[in-house]
This record gives C-alpha cells, sequence and structure tokens, in this order.
C-alpha cells in the first residue's frame, strides 16, 4: 500500500498515473481561465479513461524548458488542484520548489513529484511537514543541458546508489516508506543506450524496498528506436510500459491513459 495522503493504493496491481500538463498551447493562450479549465477538463478526460493518480506539473521541471518562476507556477497548478481535489483521484504535483509543494498539499495534492529528489532542504521540510507521498526520481545535470552528453561510470550502480541515498535521508527526515516512490528518470541526462540499461536491469530497484515508478511516455529514445515523431509514439510507449511493469514498476506516468489501460488489462488477467 502506498500512503498517499488520505488515500491508500493498492499496488497489488500496476497503476497509471496520467499526466496533465498546465501549460500554455494555441487553445488556452487566451488566458489563465482557457489554461485552467483545459486542465480540468483534461483531467475528468484521463480518470474517466481509468487513471489511478493524476500528474499536474505547471511545466518548469521539463528538460528542455526555460524556468517558470513560482508565482507564474503557483497561478498555473493552484486552480487545478483546487478544481480536481475531489475528482476521486490523488494529485501528484509536479514540482521541485518547495513553496509550490507546500501550496500544492495545501490546496489539496497528496504526492510531490520531484524530477530533483528533494535535495532542495526547504523541499524537504515540506514534505515532512504533510502526510504526501513523494516520488524520488534520479536526474543527472540541469534540464538545460542534461541530454548535451550525459556519462556514467555504470549507469545502473550509480542511480541506485543515488536512490538509495535519497531513499535513506528522506525516511531518516521522517517520511516513512510507505510515502516513498523511487524513479530512475528516462531520458534525464541519459543516452538511449543508458536508458536501455536501465529498463533493462529495471528488476534491480526492487532491492531498495520502495515502489517503483516509470515515466517513459513518448519520449524521445521512443522516438530513436522507432523512428517516430513525437505525435506517433503510442505503441512504442504502450511497448515501453508493458516491459516496465513487466520488469517491477507499480506505476507507470503517462500520456495516453486509456491505451495504457486496456494493455495492462491483458497484462493483469494473464498475471492472475
Ligand atoms: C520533454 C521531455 C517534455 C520530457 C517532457 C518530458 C518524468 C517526470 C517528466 C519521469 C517523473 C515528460 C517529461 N518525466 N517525472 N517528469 N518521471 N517522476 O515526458 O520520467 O513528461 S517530464
Amino acid at each position: 500500500m502506498l500512503h498517499c495522503g488520505s488515500f491508500r493504493l493498492d499496488l497489488s496491481r500496476p497503476l497509471v498515473m496520467g499526466i496533465v500538463n498546465v501549460t500554455p498551447d494555441s487553445f488556452s493562450d487566451g488566458g489563465r481561465h482557457l489554461l485552467r479549465d483545459a486542465a480540468i477538463s483534461h483531467a475528468h478526460q484521463l480518470i474517466s479513461e481509468g487513471a489511478d493518480i493524476l500528474d499536474i506539473g505547471g511545466e518548469s521541471t521539463r528538460p528542455g524548458a526555460q524556468a517558470v518562476s513560482v508565482q507564474e507556477e503557483l497561478d498555473r497548478v493552484l486552480p487545478v488542484i483546487e478544481g480536481l481535489c475531489d475528482a476521486g483521484v490523488p494529485l501528484s504535483v509536479d514540482t521541485f520548489k518547495a513553496e509550490v509543494m507546500r501550496a500544492a498539499i495545501a490546496a489539496g495534492a497528496s504526492m510531490v513529484n520531484d524530477i530533483n529528489a528533494l535535495q532542495q532542504p526547504e523541499a524537504l521540510a515540506a514534505v515532512v511537514a504533510s502526510n504526501a507521498a513523494v516520488c524520488l526520481m534520479h536526474k543527472q545535470g540541469q534540464p538545460q543541458t542534461m541530454q548535451i552528453e550525459p556519462e556514467y561510470q555504470d549507469v545502473l550502480h550509480e542511480i541506485m546508489e543515488f536512490l538509495r541515498s535519497r531513499v535513506g535521508i528522506v525516511e531518516a527526515a521522517g517520511i516513512k516508506r510507505e510515502r516513498i516512490v523511487i524513479d530512475p528518470g528516462f531520458g534525464f541526462g541519459k543516452t538511449v543506450e543508458h536508458n536501455l540499461i536501465l529498463l533493462r536491469k529495471l528488476h534491480a530497484f526492487a532491492e531498495l524496498g520502495v515502489p517503483l515508478l516509470a515515466g517513459l511516455s513518448r519520449k524521445s529514445m521512443l522516438g530513436k528506436l522507432a523512428g517516430q515523431d513525437v505525435e506517433n509514439r503510442l505503441s512504442a510507449s504502450l511497448a515501453a510500459a508493458l516491459i516496465a511493469v513487466q520488469r517491477g514498476a507499480s506505476i507507470v506516468r503517462v500520456h495516453d491513459v486509456r491505451p495504457t489501460c486496456d494493455a495492462l488489462k491483458i497484462w493483469n488477467a494473464v498475471n492472475i
């Protein structure tokens, strides 16, 4: 069971985390309310498609994306969390900023998805002071430059030891194991070959004794392997999600919730 605010998530079956981006696009450029409404209606759509958790992000954690101010991130994310806090599924906030974490949790978020693994001291304190779950993700370097020349001696070992250390620190600070999820951070300072080694050896992370989240949906490694641009990566994403689950992932973070849930129904049926 994952303790996620007042939710208890049964991890005996793989769960689907649906991605809700609260970032301006051509439809919502007209203003805040359009952006909020589009994100909320997308979220309801993902719930109806079977999402077990929603991951709500105001863009600042995207690799290559330019930084967004705390105020801008709050203005994007809080109205969406407020609008969804009674939707019946746990809400995760995708942020590395302590201020955003605190406000999001106060508004009803029950999980923090931090690509920075709570390495900012205030971020750790923000989650300690709550009953929210946390996803600790590995990345090498900073989003703007991390894909330039990622380098590891032993990618699996280094990421395992980083996550082992973060789990230890976070637990010692008062976040119990039941609230912790780990994530190798596919594509965050990793070449295709690094990502493939991690996916191939994903089972190794079970040794850390906390549930594993895998985010492979539409990522560039899949584009490179399948020869598909970002609009045409559904099949590759489904293959990757199934492989991750087969190798022990408890949660998959995806854009395409209904197809992923369908694929997992087959997986579940075969795996009793
Ligand atoms: C461009 C490239 C835009 C990559 C967006 C992305 C993860 C995450 C992201 C992940 C966790 C995306 C990524 N990826 N959080 N946030 N794990 N925990 O595909 O793999 O959304 S951003």
